[in-house]
């Protein structure tokens, strides 16, 4: 059973025609940008159910607003960090390629990613509740608090609640990619949330090599060929580059001799 390891990851991105990257919040952290479910994660300071879902909203959207307000204002002050950057260059290299994103910071746009589904929305993004229609670059902080629409209705941001269903073009877009993929890297989700942690399994059923990294074992590793532990701006370059690997991965134990 082969341990895996840059070279081989290398090895199978050089020969790969398809290769997908999911990315969660984790792979942010080390720019600043609070994770959700880590020790300092929001829904340890937040309920969920107050913040981030559509009866929140209509609860409370000034409550709703003064929270995304305040992440506006704290992502804004945020830059791509080396996970970012490795991501976006494997990218270039890539002949058939898709960034598969739950995070709404934009930070992988920033790094240079072009072929990216952003599935949880976009921070930067409003939507008016009444006419549908988008806008992006609304000012942070903003100037009145839930904001309105021209039209009057209020605006919401661009976000995927909880019980909301994804944009459907970019979950079409990544689940195409999966069942299609040579390749698939997994870097910093706790994979929980629905449908985005069931990608990984569907590249691993249709023979992809799969590849974790996060700071910690996740309900993701028991399937992947590697998992690899420790911080994401870290391990990416490294794991990415044509150089040698210092350090193996972890080995998976529940890895079939005859997986791909
Ligand atoms: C590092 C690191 C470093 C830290 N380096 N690593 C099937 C089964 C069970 C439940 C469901 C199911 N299908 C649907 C559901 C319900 C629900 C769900 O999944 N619930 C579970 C939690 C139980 N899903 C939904 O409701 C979804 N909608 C849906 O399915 O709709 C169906 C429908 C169809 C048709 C009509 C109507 C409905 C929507 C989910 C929306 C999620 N929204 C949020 C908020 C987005 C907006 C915002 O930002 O405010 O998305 S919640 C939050 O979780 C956010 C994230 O994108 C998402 C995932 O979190 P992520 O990215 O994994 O972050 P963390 O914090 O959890 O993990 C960070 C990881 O990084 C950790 O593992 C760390 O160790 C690691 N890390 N530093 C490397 N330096």
């Amino acid at each position: 059973m082969s341990q895996g390891g840059a070279s081989e990851l290398q090895d199978r991105i050089r020969r790969a025609e398809r290769v997908a990257v999911l990315t969660g919040a984790g792979v942010s952290a080390e720019s600043g940008v609070p994770t959700f479910r880590g020790t300092d994660g929001l829904w340890r300071q937040y309920r969920a159910e107050d913040l981030a879902t559509p009866e929140a909203f209509r609860r409370d959207p000034r409550l709703v607003w003064e929270w995304y307000d305040w992440r506006r204002q704290l992502v804004a002050t945020c830059q791509p960090n080396p996970a970012h950057r490795a991501i976006a260059a494997l990218e270039r290299d890539a002949p058939e390629f898709l960034l598969i994103t739950q995070n709404v910071d934009g930070l992988h746009r920033k790094a240079g990613s072009v072929r990216l589904v952003e599935l949880h929305g976009n921070l930067w993004r409003v939507r008016c509740v009444r006419d549908e229609r988008t806008t992006e670059n609304l000012e942070a902080p903003l100037q009145d608090i839930p904001p309105r629409c021209t039209c009057g209705g209020l605006l919401r941001p661009d976000v995927v609640w909880f019980g909301e269903a994804l944009p459907a073009e970019p979950l079409r877009q990544a689940f195409d990619a999966a069942q299609s993929c040579e390749v698939f890297l997994v870097v910093g989700t706790s994979a929980v949330v629905h449908p985005a942690a069931s990608l990984p399994g569907v590249a691993r059923e249709h023979d992809a090599y799969v590849v974790e990294v996060n700071l910690e074992p996740t309900p993701l590793t028991s399937i992947a060929h590697e998992s690899h532990h420790g911080k994401a701006g870290e391990i990416l370059p490294r794991l990415l580059s044509t150089s040698p690997s210092p350090q193996p991965p972890t080995p998976n134990p529940r890895r079939s001799p005859c997986s791909p």
